[in-house]
């Protein structure tokens, strides 16, 4: 996907702060604006095929979510993967490429109705430039597949087995299956990674190409949890030998399951550790920061849009002097995507498991131990 970074089509207009934050600022009135537009188009079935008129609102939050981001972080390889991901995944799903011209023209009369001049024309040269663009968008949608991860040897067969058993619904087939391969701690981390995480992408990438249905993609999430649950129960423990560590999703990310095998793998290596789930907003999760005091914090972003929300959490948190000390560590899908990402967020660092989490953590109470010796 990088063979095409560097020529003209990648130079992407760039977009001051104030102009972005006006964006941002208007947001709900500009998805109003561009609701309004695409529904009274009498080609409107030819647009959006047999979806239904939500699936549409909600990518036109999506998608200014994603703007905003895009115009803050200033990064091609984000811009560009998101956007050939939304026509191909849209397109899969029946939406005609033709929506996409429709759907950005309404963005720029929006944005001129709404925004002022000098800003507008700002936000408007990156419209400009994905219209100028569309057919390369769908020449590279086409080309580019969405990634597998693979499994080492060892566990191909069991990846494949536990794959059909999960998209058949087969729950108890597959809590069992992981009971069994499940002896130790390292075999949990090893099913993690080797097994669960494959599968859950390669259901992600089911869905994206209209194969399986939200419904089923729900069911695999629904076991997998399941699983997760059952496995941490073979070797919950009360005993812990080092610091607290606070593992949450951040607010309007609903992907919890990868927080949830980084919060277990913490726990496994010794960490007394609080899973807050998904979707934790943004003042509570600062306020439950500040009452528990833990050493280590660990943020997860799954989604291009909600990388903003991770940046300004991490920055409240660094620019308070009672909380600037605790170790930040960031982690998701996104960042396993782009891995220089993080450099953008003021984290401490990143890791794309547990595993690696746990390792990073270590590292860094070895050294705050030794500090205090
Ligand atoms: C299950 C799922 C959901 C479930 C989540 C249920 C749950 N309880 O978590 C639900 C239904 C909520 C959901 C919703 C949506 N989803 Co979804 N979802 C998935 C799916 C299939 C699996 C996610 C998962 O569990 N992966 C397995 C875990 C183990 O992997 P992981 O998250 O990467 O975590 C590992 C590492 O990243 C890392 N890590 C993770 N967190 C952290 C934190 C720290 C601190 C560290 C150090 C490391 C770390 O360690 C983990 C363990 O190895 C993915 C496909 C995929 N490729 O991930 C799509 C996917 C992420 N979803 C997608 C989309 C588009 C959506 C929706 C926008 C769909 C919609 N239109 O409504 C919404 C967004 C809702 C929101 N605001 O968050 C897209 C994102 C596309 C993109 N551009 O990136 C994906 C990629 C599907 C696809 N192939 O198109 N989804």
């Amino acid at each position: 996907m990088d063979r095409n970074l560097g020529n003209n089509f990648y130079k992407i207009p760039k977009v001051s702060l104030e102009a972005a934050e006006e964006y941002k600022d208007k947001l709900n009135l500009l998805i109003e604006k561009v609701n309004n537009k695409l529904f009274s188009r009498d080609d409107l079935t030819y647009l959006i095929g047999d979806n239904p008129i939500n699936k549409m609102y909600n990518n036109h939050e999506n998608h200014a979510n994603f703007m905003y981001n895009s115009f803050k972080l200033n990064d091609k390889k984000f811009v560009y993967s998101t956007i050939t991901w939304v026509y191909r995944t849209y397109s899969n799903h029946g939406f005609s490429y033709d929506y996409f011209l429709v759907e950005l023209s309404a963005w720029m009369e929006a944005v001129e109705e709404t925004l002022a001049d000098k800003k507008a024309e700002e936000i408007n040269k990156v419209y400009s430039w994905m219209i100028d663009h569309h057919h390369e968008f769908i020449r590279e949608s086409k080309i580019i597949e969405p990634a597998e991860l693979e499994t080492e040897n060892k566990f191909s067969a069991l990846y494949k087995e536990f794959l059909k058993c999960l998209l058949q619904g087969k729950h108890k087939y597959c809590i069992i299956t992981a009971q069994q391969e499940v002896e130790t701690k390292e075999d949990m981390l090893l099913f993690f990674e080797e097994v669960i995480r494959p599968t859950m992408y390669k259901i992600g990438n089911l869905w994206e190409e209209g194969e399986i249905s939200t419904a089923e993609e729900h069911l695999a999430s629904s076991i997998v949890s399941r699983i997760i649950s059952s496995l941490y129960s073979k070797f919950i423990s009360l005993e812990h030998d080092k610091g607290k560590a606070v593992i949450s999703a951040i607010a309007n990310e609903y992907h919890e399951i990868g927080s949830r095998i980084v919060a277990d793998s913490l726990e496994m290596a010794g960490w007394d550790v609080e899973h807050l789930g998904a979707d934790t907003p943004t003042a509570d999760l600062i306020d439950f920061i500040n009452k528990e005091s833990p050493f280590l914090i660990g943020l997860s972003a799954a989604l291009p849009f909600n990388v903003d929300n991770l940046i300004k959490t991490i920055k409240i948190i660094k620019s308070r002097n009672d909380l600037k000390d605790i170790k930040i560590l960031v982690g998701g899908k996104i960042f396993n995507d782009n891995p220089e990402l993080w450099k953008k967020t003021g984290a401490d660092d990143w890791a794309k498991n547990g595993k690696e989490a746990a390792e990073i953590a270590e590292l860094w109470w070895k050294k705050r131990c030794n500090e205090y010796v």
